[in-house]
């Protein structure tokens, strides 16, 4: 297979072996590499208030461009083994995290399907609190809602264009509400 490039997420708000939240997203980062996976750009580190808001202390999230030989499911799989090797206990869905890898994008790939991602995508609030789907879903369906997604992603991949909503991260980023913006800030 040739190389492919990925766009992931990054999050925490519990401390691993490797310490304070962004300790552990900066040692995640050099972990790549020994996966096979060459990290392109990593974003900034940034402070973003847990949504949803009162479910635990504050995350630290990043975002980065990936390129390896895998194909999404092979990446997912390697994503979930980073995050075992930082501690992170499989259990509670939007529970607290040592370390969370989120695939958030494949290129201008839609995975399984735009019908599939449509589904999941409209999905109410309420609905996405009870169902999760069971396959991986790329665009994540959920990142051009949230600014502790955007954010990041914006110091990486501002021009990359969603291949379904056909918005670019920045202007994805610039349809959020000002405040919800605001709330996330850079570590450094
Ligand atoms: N991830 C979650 C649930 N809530 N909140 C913030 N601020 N950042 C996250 O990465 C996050 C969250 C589930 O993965
Ligand atoms: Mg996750
Ligand atoms: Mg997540």
């Amino acid at each position: 297979m040739s190389e492919q490039h990925y766009l992931i997420a990054l999050g925490g708000n519990l401390p691993s072996e490797a310490g304070a939240p962004e300790a552990t997203l900066r040692a995640a980062l050099t972990r790549f590499p020994q996966m096979g996976a060459r990290v392109l750009q990593a974003s900034r580190m940034y402070r973003t208030p847990c949504f949803p808001a009162g479910a635990g202390p504050d995350y630290v999230n990043a975002a980065a461009e990936l390129a390896v030989e895998a194909n999404p499911a092979e990446l997912l799989q390697l994503l979930h083994e980073l995050e075992g090797a930082f501690g992170r206990a499989r259990d509670q869905r939007w529970g607290q995290r040592t370390l969370d890898l989120d695939l958030l994008a494949a290129g201008a790939r839609v995975v399984p399907d735009e019908v599939t991602y449509t589904a999941w995508q409209g999905l109410p609030l309420e609905r996405q609190m009870r169902d999760a789907p069971d396959r991986l879903i790329l665009p994540h369906p959920r990142l051009h809602e949230r600014a502790f997604v955007l954010v990041p992603l914006n110091d990486v991949a501002s021009g990359w264009v969603h291949p379904v909503l056909k918005r670019t991260v920045a202007e994805m980023l610039s349809d959020l509400p000002g405040d919800a913006v605001a709330e996330v800030v850079a570590l450094d």
